[in-house]
């Protein structure tokens, strides 16, 4: 009876939470936020976490713990809002999943089965943040981090890491064509494919770094031309925006999901990390890049776009917002999944309009406080003279 009852229970609560309406909050004008968080360790399938036979589960214990849902890949497919999210089991393995949605915003809910992910060579300790994009040549791509333990660690050194990008496509989402990892110099992380072909190549956002943690002389989000995705390798490598001394990514930044294409040029939504008291703090930002050349920023607004606010502070590491996935509909109406302390996932919505203007009237980052005074004294001459 008991396990009847707490299975009655659970089963209740785990449709109350999928099915709860989600609603809009007064923002910035930019972007409104949502009350609640779209996808959290909650909204994992009872199936997934419980034994649900009674003969071997009689007290109806968890069996599998999950920890986070968050940094979601998104799409629009098949008329649904789409996201394939980064899910943290309790074990700290992180693993994909595919959740949906019929309005973007709300009832998300997982598809039955986490995504198998075919392994390329030396199988992975852990794989993370993927970056979906419908290239132009038909198949849909997912770039993702692929971690692995250093095999250079001395003996002890249980930390050390290597990061690469891994490359799967896919038709359907279901089904995953493994492709060689990413080949680069350096180790790489936050890697996106660009959805269109650059002088008949494949392009990559990049993100080279010195080691599994520090960007250090990566520089910022770089830019490499690739001939062939089933061998692809980052030859030329250029930075395309810099990291700065005393700015939101002044420790490293990385490309969020591909950039929205616009009339006015390729909007870009990216994170930027900083060092404090308290810690490494994940903040978002967006820049633009013209339309002929997606290399050439030409924008960006001063400071974060979005940074955590209230419960968004708290988590499993604080201080993070980081998005990976986003959706621009046919009229312009854009969803930003981000994630909150890599905890769990959020949904922003704003439109291509309000974005393109955020971006292109903002003033850019001065780097001292003196020209912010100044940016700040033209907005209220302007607006004395309102008066
Ligand atoms: O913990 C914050 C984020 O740290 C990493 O991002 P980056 O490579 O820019 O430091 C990633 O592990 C990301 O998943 C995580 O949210």
């Amino acid at each position: 009876m008991i396990f009847e009852e707490r299975l009655a229970r659970l089963a209740e609560a785990y449709d109350e939470l999928c099915a709860r309406p989600n609603v809009a909050r007064e923002g910035n004008g930019v972007y409104e936020r949502y009350a609640f968080p779209v996808l959290t360790a909650e909204h994992a399938p009872l199936e997934w976490r419980y034994d649900l036979c009674k003969d071997t589960n009689p007290y109806l214990l968890e069996r599998f713990g999950i920890h986070a849902v968050f940094n979601a890949g998104a799409i629009k497919w098949n008329g649904k809002y789409v996201v394939v999210a980064r899910v943290e089991g309790a074990d700290r393995k992180s693993f994909f999943a595919v959740a949906e949605s019929p309005n973007g915003v709300d009832n998300f809910r997982f598809w039955p089965r986490p995504v198998t992910m075919p392994e390329y060579g030396e199988p992975a300790t852990n794989i993370y943040d993927m970056r979906l994009t419908a290239h132009e040549d038909g198949w849909i791509y997912g770039i993702f981090c692929v971690e692995r333990k250093d095999p250079t660690a001395p003996a002890g050194d249980l930390s050390s890491a290597v990061a690469a990008a891994g490359i799967a496509r896919t038709h359907d989402l279901v089904t995953w064509e493994r492709l060689p990892d990413l080949v680069s110099k350096s180790q790489q992380r936050n890697v996106v494919l660009h959805p269109e072909f650059v002088d008949g190549k494949y392009a990559f956002y990049t993100r080279p770094q010195d080691g599994f943690i520090d960007a250090g002389s990566g520089g910022g989000i770089g830019w490499a031309l690739v001939d062939s995705m089933e061998h692809a390798e980052v030859k030329d490598e250029k930075i395309i925006n810099l990291r700065h001394y005393h700015t939101i990514k002044e420790v490293k930044n990385g490309e969020g999901p591909h950039p929205i294409k616009t009339p006015q040029g390729w909007l870009h939504l990216a994170h930027g990390v900083r060092g404090c008291a308290s810690g490494l703090r994940y903040v978002l930002y967006m820049y633009m890049t013209a339309i002929d050349d997606p290399t050439r920023v030409i924008a960006e607004p001063a400071g974060f776009f979005m940074a955590p606010e209230g419960g968004e502070f708290i988590g499993d590491v604080m201080n993070v917002l980081f998005s990976n996935g986003w959706i621009c509909d046919p009229d312009g109406k854009v969803f930003i999944y981000y994630a909150s302390s890599d905890t769990r996932l959020h949904v922003a919505t704003s439109t291509v309009d309000r974005l393109v203007d955020y971006c292109l009237h903002t003033a850019p980052d001065g780097l001292r406080t003196g020209l912010s005074v100044e940016t700040l004294n033209k907005l209220i001459d302007k607006n004395l003279k309102k008066i």
